[in-house]
């Protein structure tokens, strides 16, 4: 157990609920009840500990509802899910809701990193709404919104898991994925100031291995394992493997539906092609596929100022990607990748294959 900080919270924690997980709506349901907890608890500390203002826990309380809440919450409920399967018959509810409190750790670390990559992005929507950013016209004070909501994360893992042994393990594990994270978004931003030569196959698989694998995948199961007490490696090392593949794929379809998703389906405009970003189109169509005149077509504007969101050229670069065969392209590397998950079945001894099925479950030929 850790001893009392300086700061020590004179916030009570509410008691759990019942956690039902008798059918998967109940089981939804019940995820979705934990994160109002977090929330009064984070504001009634944030009130009784560090004197914040009423109009400021207000502001708080908005920023947590508007960014935390409202998306898939696939990270989240993958925590819950491997704990279930990890846990088996000694699960408590009081486990439940833990597993579900680490769910909330995840999409609130989710929350934070988009806000600000709404912003290094230029985004306009997300989840349907307008960005954080963008909406009453508030701008760069949302970085440090962003940063409140990390914060806040860990007071919840404090409070939530600061008298268990699991604790330094969980607070690490989550140090390191966040490191993770954003030297991907990093080698991303960088593509900005980069030649269009640089944007290889290996490089996009340097990017979203870590913007987007190791917290999207290796992390809520990771969590569950760190609950379970797991201690072996290589069994981190073998579920790793497998979670990161998977983790590059979804970043495949997320590349993919930001020009051909709907805005309906996905929530968001897609913003790759006027910011430049080396993503799974791009870099396939201008390693290989494309001809000499399209290539010089995408050399003279892909990312350039001509190619804003909605723009004749934007729209042609679609309309390339759409002739060379692009969509085909992209199935067979989602039936490839399937292949090469399945592959690795048997790889992780401890962690049993429910878990990864589950998750490529969620995520296999998404259209949102
Ligand atoms: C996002 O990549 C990665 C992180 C770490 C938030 P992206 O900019 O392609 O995501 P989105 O399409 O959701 O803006
Ligand atoms: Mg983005
Ligand atoms: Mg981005
Ligand atoms: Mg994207």
């Amino acid at each position: 157990a850790i001893g009392p900080a300086v700061d020590e919270a004179k916030v009570t924690k509410r008691p759990y609920p019942t956690y039902d997980i008798s059918t998967p709506e109940a089981k939804k349901a019940s995820f979705k009840a934990i994160i109002p907890i977090l929330i009064d608890e984070a504001c009634e500390e944030l009130e009784q500990s560090y004197e914040v203002r009423p109009d400021e826990v207000a502001w708080i309380r908005k920023v947590l509802d508007y960014n935390v809440t409202g998306g898939k919450m696939n990270r989240g409920l993958m925590v819950v899910e491997s704990g279930i399967l990890l846990f088996g018959d000694r699960c408590t509810n009081d486990d439940l809701c833990r597993f579900a409190v680490l769910g909330w750790v995840i999409e609130m670390l989710q929350a934070w990193l988009l806000i600000a990559d709404d912003i290094m992005d230029s985004s306009v929507t997300r989840r349907g709404q307008p960005c954080w950013y963008k909406k009453d016209g508030l701008g760069v004070a949302a970085i440090n919104d962003a940063f409140l909501v990390e914060m806040l994360l860990f007071k919840a893992l404090r409070r939530h898991f600061g008298d268990r042994p699991e604790y330094s393990r969980l607070v690490d594990l989550v140090m390191e994925t966040t490191l993770q994270t954003e030297l991907g978004q990093l080698l991303d931003i960088k593509c900005d100031t980069a030649p269009l030569s640089a944007f290889t196959l290996d490089r996009w698989t340097a990017i979203v291995k870590y913007k987007t694998a190791f917290y999207s995948f290796y992390l809520p199961v990771a969590m569950a394992m760190v609950c379970a007490g797991i201690e072996d490696r290589s069994e981190y090392d073998a579920a790793r493997e497998i979670l990161v593949v998977m983790g590059v794929y979804f970043q495949a379809q997320d590349d993919f539906l930001d020009a051909f998703g709907s805005h309906e389906q996905i929530g968001k405009i897609g913003t790759d092609i006027q910011d430049k970003k080396c993503g799974w189109l791009f870099v396939n169509a201008y390693n290989g596929m494309v001809d000499a005149k399209d290539k010089a077509y995408l050399d003279k504007h892909y990312g350039q100022p001509t190619c804003k969101v909605g723009s004749k050229p934007e729209k042609a670069i679609k309309e390339i990607y759409r002739k060379i065969g692009l969509e085909a392209k992209y199935q067979k590397y989602e039936e490839d990748s399937y292949a090469q998950i399945m592959s690795l079945k048997g790889s992780a001894k401890q962690v049993p294959w429910a878990v990864f099925e589950t998750f490529l479950k969620k995520v296999y030929k998404r259209k949102k």
